[in-house]
Formats: structure tokens, sequence, C-alpha cells
């Protein structure tokens, strides 16, 4: 059986769940549920990244203790993906024990193969990034990302030979073109490669809130150096060889653009060190925008709403899950940057949802229940809706196991589109009950039944829904994708009824 093991990045633990963490989660949460489906033995991680200065002075500035404020922090993370209906399947802290022996013993292995060694470190810091800076990589001495003051940094501490693996990740950047998609992103990491590779500094002796360095007291890991290994952790590096075996060869990483060196260059880089292959596909997303800004939680520029200050719940509260999770998934490709807006859901949610596919699910239920005396016929072999299905079959699931849910629900709304055409051809409202009649319904029904499988990553609980309102027990994620998403498996005999519309539109004052 095929195997899929997909992280997102783990989120800081300083702040609240917002829109932008869950565009990530949400496109994650579909790409796992899709694999699901079609039978792949899956594992789904997200979690919280939980040491750090940022933390730290989070935590100080609230009047607690790191780890009680870790505590709360990441339990409004669960809180926020369980609202948007994220399965994960492990949520990882990097407070955790689990976390703390992978994270040594990684390090570790670094260590005793040669690649660690004691320096000072005299530069730059942006604690909002907990990234280095030199003042050529800073804007006239701050940082480039978040515009905030650099803090002067002098320590000594222990360093990683980054530069002793430039060659070997060029050499892994050739041997595997689709290591970081989408193609843009792959020549911004190897940009950042071949522009010359300078060793860090990994470890921190001004804070203590860390995973201790083992061979020095002195010294916790810098914050980057532990929060990566977290996607090891999970999968019991140091602690079940055999697990590690089984799911590092199908690892990808959903990460958003400003993490790419990160886990492009120095991720694999850690990973050559430690004698474990990189991990095997990165997957780029951009930023959603709000007025053109990243709805980030450290980009406060003053008085301007940031997107981290809607929290998924509110959302979900005025929306729905579903749409919401819709919204994210279909209005930005993963990889290209799009803009977050109250009336960019609500057109999706008024023309997508309501007109397209709760029009479609109400003519067909309503016609059968009225004038096939609410019982449902089988669809043709030779329906004229049966290659745009097939068409919507084929695209659908190639976006989806491509990394595209943006483009899977373009060709499944693609058949809801031809649906809706045939029938206003056909107008099945006027026509007499009888034989012609049933087998219409059976075709827009078998479509119907098509589409709540192809959807049902994005929107499972919607899709669940439709398929009882088509007659059907269970759930679309219930059956085995290879056998049910074929033209011509719904049977006849299944009672209709009239039901209430699964999308109520809804007003731009909303
Ligand atoms: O970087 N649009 O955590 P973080 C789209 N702890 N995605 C967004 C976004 C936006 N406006 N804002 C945030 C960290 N994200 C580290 C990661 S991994 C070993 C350590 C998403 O809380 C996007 O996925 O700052 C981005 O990469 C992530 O949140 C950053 O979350």
């Amino acid at each position: 059986m095929p195997r899929f093991y997909l992280t997102t990045p783990i989120y800081y633990a300083n702040d609240a769940p917002h829109v932008g963490t869950a565009y990530t989660t949400v496109n994650a949460d579909a790409l796992a549920r899709w694999h699901r489906l079609i039978g792949d033995e899956t594992k789904f991680l997200t979690g919280t990244d939980e040491h750090g200065q940022k933390v730290a002075d989070a935590a100080a500035k609230n009047g607690q203790s790191p780890q009680e404020w870790t505590d709360l922090k990441s339990q409004q993370f669960r809180d926020a993906w369980a609202a948007l209906d994220i399965q994960y399947d492990d949520f990882i802290r990097t407070t955790e024990p689990r976390h703390y022996e992978s994270v040594q013993k990684f390090l570790t292995a670094i260590y005793d193969n040669g690649y660690i060694y004691k320096d000072t470190y005299k530069g730059l810091y942006c604690v909002s990034c907990e990234d280095y800076y030199t003042i050529e990589t800073s804007v006239e001495g701050k940082c480039p990302i978040h515009g905030r003051d650099l803090i002067e940094m002098e320590e000594e501490n222990w360093f990683f030979r980054l530069s002793a693996f430039e060659e070997q990740l060029k050499e892994h950047y050739a041997a595997h073109p689709g290591f970081v998609t989408p193609e843009t992103k792959r020549n911004e990491a190897l940009s950042f490669i071949n522009g010359g590779l300078r060793d860090i500094s990994i470890t921190r002796t001004s804070i203590s809130w860390g995973v201790p360095v083992p061979w020095d007291d002195a010294h916790v890991f810098y914050v980057w150096y532990d929060a990566l290994i977290n996607y090891l952790t999970a999968i019991g590096y140091g602690r079940d060889d055999d697990e590690v075996a089984k799911w590092w060869p199908c690892s990808h990483h959903l990460i958003g653009k400003e993490i790419i060196r990160f886990h492009c260059v120095w991720w694999p880089a850690m990973c050559m060190a430690a004698g474990i292959g990189p991990v095997s596909h990165v997957q780029v997303h951009g930023w959603l925008l709000l007025g053109g800004q990243k709805l980030s939680k450290t980009m406060a520029s003053e008085g301007a709403v940031r997107l981290t200050d809607i929290a998924p719940i509110e959302l979900t509260n005025e929306f729905g899950v579903d749409p919401i999770r819709y919204y994210l998934l279909r209005e930005t490709a993963l990889g290209n940057d799009g803009d977050f807006s109250h009336e960019g859901i609500l057109a999706r949610y008024n023309t997508d949802l309501a007109n397209n596919l709760g029009n479609l699910v109400a003519r067909v239920t309503t016609v059968v229940a009225t004038k096939c005396d609410g019982v449902a016929t089988a669809p043709r072999g030779d329906s004229p809706l049966r290659a745009p299905a097939e068409l919507a079959i084929e695209e659908s699931a190639k976006a989806w196991n491509g990394f595209a849910p943006q483009s899977a629900l373009e060709a499944t709304w693609g058949l809801i589109g031809a649906t809706n055409a045939y029938l206003e051809q056909l107008a099945p409202w006027k026509m007499e009950p009888g034989a012609e009649l049933n087998a219409v319904m059976g075709d827009a029904l078998e479509a119907i039944r098509l589409v709540a499988i192809l959807s049902t990553p994005a929107m499972p609980k919607v899709c669940e829904e439709i398929w009882r309102r088509i007659g059907l027990s269970g759930a679309p994620s219930d059956e085995v994708f290879s056998v049910s998403a074929i033209w011509g498996q719904y049977r006849s005999g299944a009672t209709i009824q009239k039901s209430e519309p699964l999308f109520p539109r809804m007003k731009s004052d909303a």
C-alpha cells in the first residue's frame, strides 16, 4: 500500500492561530484526506514550536512561565483546528520529552560526525524571525521581513558546518528535480545554495528556554535547530528505526515561502550531516495578503487590520466550517500569493456553493421527490454526462496528487457546471413523468455522487450530507475510491426527499 507522510510547519506558540496558519493547515488536511480516500497509508502531522526567545518574551510579558504559556497557546491551536475539522494523526509540541530525546540524538549524531564546532558568534539577530542577519542582509540595520531593530549579539556558540554541504546539496537538487515545488521556489532555494553557504550558530547561552545541548550544559539549542527535527521526532527518530524507515521515504513538508531557506537548505544539510536522507519533497506556498501585506503576527503596521487579528473561528461561525475550508482551498493556488477578503468569501459562497453546488442538489432532489415518486433511477452508460464526469475524475485526481487542491476543485466544479447546463437544456422540471425523466435524473444523481466523492477532502461534512440526500448511507470517504469513482455505480431504488437548501444565500452585509 502506498504511504504518504505530510507535515505543516509547527506554529510558534507565542500568538493565536489565524487565517494564515489556517490556510496551510486546511490545505494539508485536504491533501491528507485525499490520500486516505485513495487508500494510501497516511500520516498527517502538525503542532506547535514552543522554544526560542520570542516565546519566552511573550510568556514573560504575560506574567507566565514559558511552560504555562505554551500549554495555553498550544491548546488554542488544537481548538482552532478542531473547529476547522482538521483530522491530524499527530500533534507535536516541541516541549514534549519525545522531542527532547530525538533532538539530542539527532544533534549528537551530527556532532559525532564532526560537523559541529565551537566559535564566537558576533552579529545581528531578529527575534521575530528567530534568525541571524549581517549588516549586508539587513535593510539599514533593520530586519528585512519585520522592519524591526535587530539585536546585536556576541556569544560563544556551537556552529553547524553548513558550508561543508554546498556540493552535496547541489547534487541532491540536480538528482531530484521534484525536491522543491513549485519550480520558482526551487530556483529560489537553489540560488541560496549557489550564493554560498556560511556555517550557522546553532546554540545560545543567553537564554535557557530550549533543548539542552547534551555535550555542553551552558548551552541550549537555537530554536530553529530543534524545531526542524520535529518532523523526525513524530516518526520516532532515535526511538523506533522501523517507523523512520517506513515514513521518511514518503515524507512531504508543506511550508510558507518565508521559511524556504530553513527547510530547503539547512534541513536537508542537517539530515545529510546526521546520516539520514533528506525529506522527499517540500511543497512551498505563498502568502495570503490583506491589503497587500502578509498577514503575519509580527508585521503590525500602525492601525492596519491584520489577518492575525482574524481568528478562524470567527469565520467559521459566520460562514460555516466547510465554506471556509472551500474558500481557503479554492481561492489561492498553492505556490501563489492570494488576497484574503470577506467579499471574496461571500462571492465564493454565493456563486460556487449556493448557485452551483447547492442549486444542483436542490434541483435534482426536488424533481426526483416531486415527479419520480421520490425513487432514484440508475444512470445510463451512454449519458452525455459521462464524458465530463470522467474528465473531472481524471483531472481532479491528478491535481490532488500533484498538491493542487485549487485545480482539483476547479475540475470538480467543471462537472457541476456541465450537469447544471444539461439540466437547463432539458428542463426536467417541465418534463412529463416517465422513463425519459427518470433516466435524466439518474444521470444527474450519478454526477452528484461523483462530485461528493471528489469534494470530500475539501468539505467532508457537506459531502456526507449530500451523500445522505441522494439516498446513500455512510459517507463518500467510506468508499474505496478506485471502485466508487467510476461512472455508473449509482444504483436505482434509493428514496429521495426534498430538503432545505445546503447553502442558504448570504447577503453582502451578512
Ligand atoms: O515560522 N499566508 O512559525 P509561524 C499564508 N515556527 N500562510 C501563512 C501566513 C500568511 N499570511 N502567515 C503564516 C514558524 N502562515 C516556525 C516554523 S517549522 C519547523 C517552524 C503560515 O507561526 C505559513 O505556513 O510563524 C508559514 O510558513 C507559517 O504559517 C509560519 O508560522
